[in-house]
């Protein structure tokens, strides 16, 4: 029986993920036009993942994030004027303007970064649930790798000790294929079924398609509660696809054009409003609504970021820690 959506939470849920569809678009456009430089990885394609788990989460839930973290901070409603400022690393963005696309980061919001090292912020998730474990609260660490990090021996290590010490981590695994030019065929033993990876280290793990947000939220709130009621740590596998390259400097070559437009035949936005329509649960007029709000939103954080100061040179070695 799949799950049912109350008319507010469905609402909510396609708001969120049409918000990051447009923020991202004019984030490439910002990118075209100089304003937002260095790195840039978007996550259109993805809205699903971040909206489906992270919508599931408790406020002072923590969340950790890798490099392609656009999409999850604006699930956790950072404030868009401050990420679209610290794309354009100016001295109001969520990160001081210092971090950048890579790195976003709002303590308030339990955001505890994007991180650049493929699979660093596993371990730095397992130290969170450490913290968490040992001063007895009622939390738990929700941390987002791709099928990249799955390769990568500290996933193992980190896995390990999660499970040995029973932490509350909700491992999601986003794979979208690729890491990179590479697809998971010439990168992982089996190319497949990488939940299978939790089995050795007695995590249970799911798989579902990262497309289907309803999908993606009846699993998530089932393992969320699992692993906070004491259950120890979860991995989820999300099967999923980024639309675009994998930054703006990727042309893409290495995927064929009916790949990419099969997997945009799921889109999870078109999908989800074909459901809420058919199931009554909202209707085009909400849907109108919606995305004017949303585009304004996106218009604003532009601005806020445009008139916003860069940071103070005073300002370049302050909270550095080594
Ligand atoms: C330890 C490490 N090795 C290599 C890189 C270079 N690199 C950046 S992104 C990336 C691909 C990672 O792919 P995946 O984990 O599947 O995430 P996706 O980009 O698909 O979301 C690589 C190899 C890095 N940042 N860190
Ligand atoms: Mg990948």
């Amino acid at each position: 029986m799949p799950i049912t959506l109350d008319k507010q939470k469905a609402l909510e849920t396609y708001e969120l993920m049409k918000l990051i569809r447009l923020f991202e678009e004019e984030c490439a456009s910002q990118y075209m036009r100089g304003l937002i430089r260095g790195f840039l990885h978007l996550y259109i394609g993805e809205e699903a993942v971040a909206v489906g788990t992270i919508s599931s989460l408790n406020e002072d839930d923590y969340i950790v994030s890798h490099y392609r973290d656009h999409g999850h901070a604006l699930a956790r409603k950072l404030d868009p004027n401050g990420i679209m400022a610290e794309l354009m690393g100016k001295s109001t963005g969520v990160s001081g303007g210092r971090g950048g696309s890579m790195h976003l980061f709002d303590v308030s919001k339990g955001f505890m970064g994007g991180y650049a090292i493929v699979g660093g912020q596993i371990p730095i998730a397992v130290g969170l649930a450490t913290s968490i474990d040992y001063l007895s609260e009622d939390r738990v660490v929700m941390c987002f790798f791709g099928d990249g990090a799955v390769n990568e021996g500290y996933f193992h290590e980190a896995l390990n000790l999660a499970s040995l010490w029973k932490l509350p981590v909700v491992f999601i695994l986003e794979n979208n294929l690729y890491g990179m030019g590479s697809h998971i065929d010439r990168t992982h033993a089996t190319g497949h079924n990488l939940y299978l990876s939790a089995d050795e280290y007695n995590i249970p793990a799911t798989q579902i398609d990262g497309m289907d947000v309803l999908a993606v939220i009846e699993t998530a709130q089932s393992s969320i509660e699992r692993t906070r009621s004491g259950g120890g740590p979860v991995l989820i596998e999300a099967n999923t696809y980024r639309f675009v390259g994998h930054s703006m400097a990727d042309p893409g070559n290495y995927r064929n054009v009916l790949e990419i437009n099969n997997w945009k035949d799921k889109d999870p936005i078109n999908q989800f409003i074909d459901y809420s329509l058919s199931q009554n649960l909202f209707g085009p007029d909400d849907i109108a609504v919606i995305d004017e709000r949303v585009k304004q939103v996106v218009r604003d954080a532009v601005e806020f970021a445009e008139q916003s100061e860069d940071p103070e040179v005073e300002s370049m070695y302050r909270e550095i820690h080594g």
